[in-house]
């Protein structure tokens, strides 16, 4: 542990404002986030930081279609980015927005700096520009087509700024040379390396043909092209121009995916050297998350979005999927098969299992009482060591960004204490002091070592292995446990446990694929426009009105007559597993028995409902609730501004079947 409590400051990329994040994006948020809390862990003062990007022709246009300001536009996206983060308990310390006024004086106050040194001149640019991008591009696939997004290039001429970037290609040689951790992994520094030895150009940095921007003070129209704005917004986030006094700049890791090592590794570096300031100690670049084969973009149909994954999985599924199943630095395929699968496997029938085994037998044999160990027997002692000698491999690999190798560390741990339980057989123990001696500890032992499994697992999986700490009778919590002082032999005989928590309930794969699919169908095509944020720029869902009819527009008899509505009768009522606020009923409409989901789990006990008559609109198409089949919609009156459903009923005997006209 670090002798006084040293800082750690991690970032993630401030992201587009132009598009909702998809696994990708929240594949290096949860990575920024397992540092944060593992540092933590590790006894360092950590700041986390993301954000959005929130300047540029993209966002004028989107604005624009949604037909609402720009300053509007980007405030809903960024509140929808941070909700989603919430959502996910992915929680930075910093969420910067370049629309931030602490933001754009650090921008100007950058720009000042290395104007003042001499890195900066007026010239003229014409040139190839990707809007999609952000970037002029030197070398255009035919067509003028982007290389990197496949797009239309616009053809841009107007009065820069300048940036002596061809002025750092020593001074960036010798700083690779003299820290060859900066640039990782190592295979991202060899291609940088050689980018900049084969010469750097001169970096246009202000534009005067974009509006939406932050300006350049005393020189409007120019703002700041979008590089020079978004790599600040490392540094406005701890203190801008007054950095020293939070104390947290350089950052120690800028986490980034490979599209934009350049940026991060080339131009931020020379801004940084030319403005005198300090510069950052790591980017670390990982690969991408793929699609059959392609990157993921909205464009082309093939994103993959993480509620679905959470609402069905849970969160820490999705993120020991993430972390587990590629390598940090490659790319990786995903696919909702291999996630299911993994989570079948190394969840439910792995750590969810062996808690779930250790705990029902301490609660029978011990009353739910940490039993005292007795004569240890060898295989005792060898899980022991397996144990206490994966705490330091897991740390190291950590420590390396290695957390694939991590999680297998751990994941050979659990599968030995698995087999350990299943060649002992405390279950077949009898109650003879010596058999009760010997229960006892088999029993210490695997909960034990679920205890330094939870730990070395916890920045990975915090929700789970809380659970299981909990479990364990702990009482300081999980997150604030040092690292550095997990040892073997920590549990004490005698202490409480807590009440066992189901961690990861095993599910049927076709259906959970099926499922997850749906819902994130739903919510890349939502039915019902969502008042709150736009879906993306393309769909332009934010300039969509909800459908509120005109107080004038009557419908005549003929349409009213189109929907059938009948009483209905509740025969069964159960809750969707993530899908806190659904509820599926099957119904007898008289001549059949329907599925219908209904929105009302918050208020309505399940079983309080079988037996109730109800109106149903049974001529609705069928859709998928949360994944789920839903054939007809029950009638409720939404009530208070919360929209709380009350059932629409009856007073009388009615029949079942009966048409409501
Ligand atoms: O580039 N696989 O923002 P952005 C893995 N605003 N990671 C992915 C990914 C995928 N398929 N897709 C996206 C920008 N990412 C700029 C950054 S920083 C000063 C400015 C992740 O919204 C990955 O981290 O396009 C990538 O670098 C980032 O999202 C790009 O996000």
């Amino acid at each position: 542990m670090p002798e006084k409590k040293e800082k750690f400051y991690i970032t993630t990329p401030i992201y587009y404002t132009n598009g909702m994040p998809h696994i990708g994006h929240t594949y290096t948020t949860i990575v920024a986030d397992v540092l944060r809390r593992y540092k933590k862990m590790r006894g360092y003062d950590v700041v986390m930081t993301t954000g959005t990007d929130e300047h540029g022709v993209n966002v004028e246009r989107a604005a624009k279609k949604a037909g609402i300001a720009e300053s509007e536009f980007v405030a809903r996206m960024a509140d929808a980015w941070k909700q989603l983060w919430d959502e996910l308990e992915l929680t930075a310390d910093e969420f910067v927005r370049t629309t931030d006024l602490k933001h754009v004086r650090t921008v100007q106050w950058l720009f000042k700096l290395c104007k003042e040194n001499g890195y900066v001149y007026k010239g003229h640019y014409t040139g190839l520009y990707c809007i999609y991008d952000n970037a002029y591009v030197n070398e255009p696939k035919p067509g003028n087509l982007c290389p990197d997004c496949d797009r239309p290039l616009e053809t841009v001429t107007e009065e820069n700024y300048f940036f002596k970037l061809s002025a750092f290609q020593k001074p960036l040689l010798d700083f690779y040379n003299k820290f060859p951790e900066f640039i990782q992994p190592e295979s991202r520094r060899n291609e940088i390396i050689s980018f900049v030895e084969g010469g750097l150009k001169d970096l246009s940095i202000t534009r005067t043909s974009v509006r939406w921007g932050i300006p350049v003070p005393g020189e409007e129209p120019h703002v700041f092209y979008v590089w020079f704005d978004a790599l600040t917004a490392y540094l406005s986030a701890v203190g801008g121009p007054e950095y020293e006094k939070r104390g947290m700049w350089p950052a120690d890791v800028h986490l980034v995916g490979k599209d934009i090592i350049r940026f991060h590794t080339v131009y931020w570096p020379a801004f940084l050297m030319a403005a005198m300031l300090p510069v950052p100690k790591q980017v670390w670049a990982h690969g991408w998350f793929l699609m059959d084969a392609a990157k993921m973009s909205k464009s082309k149909g093939n994103v993959v979005l993480p509620r679905p994954i959470v609402n069905m999985l849970g969160m820490d599924a999705l993120r020991y999927f993430l972390l587990r199943e590629v390598v940090f630095g490659q790319d990786g395929n995903f696919s909702y098969d291999a996630l299911v699968t993994r989570y079948n496997s190394d969840l439910a029938n792995g750590l969810g299992n062996l808690a779930s085994r250790t705990a029902a037998m301490l609660e029978k044999n011990f009353a739910g009482i940490v039993p005292k160990p007795e004569t240890r027997l060898s295989q005792d002692d060898v899980l022991a060591k397996a144990a206490q000698s994966a705490i330091g491999e897991v740390l190291e690999r950590y420590d390396r960004y290695e957390f694939a190798r991590a999680l297998e560390t751990i994941w050979g741990v659990v599968a030995a204490a698995d087999k350990y339980l299943t060649t002992e057989q405390p279950w077949a123990l009898g109650n003879s002091p010596d058999e009760e001696s010997r229960k006892a500890t088999i029993l210490w032992t695997a909960a034990e070592l679920l205890r330094i499994v939870s730990a070395l697992a916890y920045p990975v999986l915090p929700e789970s292995t809380s659970k299981i700490w909990t479990l364990l009778g702990q009482s300081l919590g999980i997150s604030a446990t040092p690292l550095d002082g997990l040892r073997w032999g920590q549990l004490a005989p005698g202490t409480n446990l807590g009440k066992f928590q189901a961690l990861f309930p095993r599910v049927e794969k076709t259906e959970a694929v099926e499922r997850i699919e749906a819902m994130a169908n739903e919510e890349l095509n939502p039915t019902q426009p969502t008042a709150s944020a736009p879906a993306s720029t393309t769909s332009g869902a934010a300039a969509t009105p909800g459908p509120t009819a005109a107080a004038s527009d009557k419908i005549g008899i003929e349409d009213f007559a189109k929907v059938e509505m009948r009483v209905g009768q509740i025969k069964t009522a159960e809750r969707i597993v993530g899908a806190d606020k659904l509820l599926k009923l099957t119904v007898d409409i008289g001549t059949e028995i329907r599925q219908i989901c209904a929105g009302i789990a918050q208020y309505y006990e399940p079983e309080s409902l079988i037996g109730r008559k109800v109106a149903v609109v049974v001529n609705l198409a069928p859709r998928k609730l949360r994944g789920v089949e839903s054939n007809g919609m029950i009638i409720a009156a939404s009530v208070g501004p919360e929209g709380r459903p009350v059932l629409a009923g009856f007073h009388e005997e009615v029949e079942v079947g009966a048409r409501l006209k």
